[in-house]
């Protein structure tokens, strides 16, 4: 590998050298269709599954037989077929992953132990401490694996962390912690054979610390100079692969004959693998393929009522309805949020749901948006489907991460798809102030791989929630408290979907086309109540990504005039995008330019009266008139 990147034959590489038992003992304790997640120090785990070499080069080197088609680089990637979940950068959120994985067995009622990696650096991250406290709270069979090498990154121990040993914090999180010589293959071996044969048949999170040194810098280019050259003298005598092979000799097990010929094999192993990716051609751009795996495919049936009963509904019930309706469907649907089970969630979104579903898969969460989003993911990865519930659309950010990098990323990365849905209680004019009214979808309609659903009327909350649901990829379903309880109608009791994607013609017209979503729909309605003489077009997008541009596009080319009013701010925006469309490609047909109308660039104050300042619907109402007069 050092020779391999040395001559600039693989991209990047991160040296496991002194830390191999850990990986190998591992991978040798586990059962072979456990899964696995590890960091970017663990060769030993994608050698012991026994990839066959040249896959592993061809990632390495970006060719179109590794594993991510050129996409992501080195250990950055998963196979089903190995049962191995790979890390994305950001090292942490790889620990939620592992629980959603974990509970995915503990749901089946299967008996498997799941393994997740981290180095002592990124204990220091809040996806270990969420992570950890959801394992030890929800009983999940996960072996947590802290290899404490001293360094994160060129940061000794002492100023990464205070407490002496992993193992200590064990107790603070209720469960067990075992500390073992990382250094030791045997010792490995049997701490993970143990622990993996109690806890599959009593689960339960076990922190494994394994003391080791990282004989290498951080990754080749950083070298070591901040490492007193001391340390590698006295761990180079604890050499991991030296010892065992002389241990190995010591009780004859094998002897140098033997050890010559394993050498040999395994030399020829990597130079056979190395030919035939050197053989292989590089990977060729297409981007209509690019594009097409940024989502997993999914081909849309509408799924219509079988009657034609209908039931006048709250916005808030019809959500309720739809996702009781999904859990009759669905069997290995599980629903997650904070208070959501016996309270209810704060909204009562998921009243009596525990009692009718149980609290297996209506699941109350610890205070942590990270782990549970990472969960998600795993559960995915695992067979199941989800939908998360944030109590507020605003506590994403503590969420983002696995969002916008887990969520939106793995399936162009590696062919996963994440098949979540994040129900986002959204939007202001309820007196809540800057940290439970935000619009926040703008943040995720920039992050490809996220679809994005806003509906404005309770019908449409059920059938796009409801196809939000069928769909496997993640998609972000905000719902608007304000509407919530003060918008009714009609909506059919029965089973239904709605595309996402398609927007809705509210009203016809002919003067102007206003493009909107959500509370802007409202106001529109409202306002142009008072201005009957004005015959403008409401367009309720209802999907923000996709969104509908052919309807965006036919309703300006007929009325030549286009207003985009949303509630989130104005700059950064998704009207941005809307009105930049409709300049590239109706500019032809325009009579006027396009106009924006968003709330404040503020965030959202809490009175009254500053709300609805913040709030464009004043300022709408003065673009209408301002447009239609043009
Ligand atoms: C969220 C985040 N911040 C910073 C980095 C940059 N980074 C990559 S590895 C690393 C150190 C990791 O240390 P540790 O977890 O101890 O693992 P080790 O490299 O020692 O095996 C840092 C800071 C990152 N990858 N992700």
């Amino acid at each position: 590998m050092l020779v391999l990147l040395r001559q600039g034959k693989i991209a990047k590489w991160f040296s496991g050298i002194g830390q191999e038992a850990i990986s190998v003992g591992t991978a040798l304790a586990m059962q072979p269709d456990e899964y696995i997640l590890p960091m970017h120090r663990n060769l030993g785990i994608f050698t012991v599954r026994e990839i066959p070499m040249n896959h592993l080069f061809s990632q390495f080197q970006g060719k179109p037989g590794g594993f991510t088609k050129g996409r992501d680089r080195s250990f950055h990637f998963g196979t089903q077929q190995y049962k191995i979940i790979g890390m994305i950068s950001h090292l942490g959120p790889q620990m939620g992953v592992a629980d959603g994985i974990a509970l995915a067995h503990k749901l089946k009622k299967e008996k498997k132990c799941t393994a997740v990696f981290t180095g002592d650096g990124g204990t220091s991250e809040g996806d270990f401490h969420e992570s950890v406290n959801v394992a030890a709270v929800w009983d999940l069979p996960v072996i947590f694996i802290i290899e404490n090498n001293g360094y994160g990154l060129s940061t000794p121990s002492n100023e990464q962390f205070r407490c002496k040993q992993f193992i200590d914090k064990a107790i603070g999180y209720g469960i067990e912690g075992v500390q073992v010589d990382g250094n030791n293959i045997l010792e490995v071996y049997h701490a993970v054979n143990s622990i993996s044969n109690e806890i599959r048949n009593n689960p339960k999170p076990i922190l494994l610390e394994c003391m080791t040194f990282r004989m290498r810098g951080h990754e080749e280019a950083s070298g070591t100079k901040y490492i007193p050259q001391h340390l590698f003298e006295e761990w180079g005598k604890k050499d991991p692969v030296k010892n065992y092979e002389e241990y190995l000799l010591k009780e004859k097990i094998v002897d140098a004959g033997l050890i010559s010929i394993y050498k040999d094999e395994i030399k020829s192993e990597i130079e056979k693998g190395l030919e035939i990716t050197f053989a292989e051609h590089d990977v060729k751009p297409d981007t209509e393929a690019e594009m097409k795996d940024v989502y997993k495919s999914f081909h849309f049936i509408e799924a219509k009522p079988a009657t034609e009963k209908v039931s006048e509904k709250r916005m808030l019930d019809s959500i309720s309805d739809a996702m009781k309706m999904a859990l009759r469907k669905y069997p290995n649907l599980i629903v997650m949020g904070q208070d959501i089970a016996e309270y209810g969630g704060v909204f009562k979104a998921t009243q009596g749901f525990a009692e009718e579903f149980g609290k297996e898969r209506i699941r109350n969460t610890p205070l942590c948006e990270s782990a549970i989003v990472g969960a998600g993911l795993g559960l995915s990865i695992n067979g199941y489907k989800s939908i998360v519930e944030m109590q507020f659309a605003d506590f994403v950010t503590c969420g983002f991460n696995q969002i916008v990098n887990n969520l939106a990323k793995t399936h162009y990365r590696w062919g996963q798809h994440a098949d979540v849905v994040v129900r986002m209680p959204t939007g202001a004019g309820v007196g809540a102030g800057p940290f439970h009214s935000q619009s926040n979808e703008a943040w995720f309609f920039h992050t490809p791989g996220l679809k994005i659903v806003y509906p404005a009327f309770p019908d449409d909350a059920k059938g796009l929630l409801l196809a939000a649901i069928e769909d496997p990829n993640p998609v972000m379903y905000f719902e608007h408290k304000a509407l919530y309880r003060s918008i009714s109608g009609n909506v059919p009791d029965d089973y239904f979907t709605t595309e996402i994607g398609k927007a809705r013609t509210i009203v016809s017209g002919n003067d102007l086309s206003v493009i909107t979503y959500g509370y802007g729909v409202h106001w529109t309605m409202e306002i142009l109540k008072q201005h009957s003489g004005i015959s403008a077009e409401i367009i309720d997008l209802r999907s923000l990504m996709p969104w509908d541009k052919e309807a965006v596009a036919e309703s300006v080319k007929k009325t030549g005039k286009a207003i985009v009013l949303h509630e989130d701010t104005i700059t950064g925006g998704i009207g941005g995008e809307i009105a930049a469309f409709i300049s590239e490609n109706c500019f032809q047909f325009l009579d006027a330019p396009v106009m924006r109308c968003g709330s404040l660039d503020s965030p959202v104050p809490m009175s009254s009266e500053l709300e609805w300042n913040f709030l464009p619907k004043k300022r709408f109402e003065e673009t209408l008139l301002k447009m239609a007069a043009y």
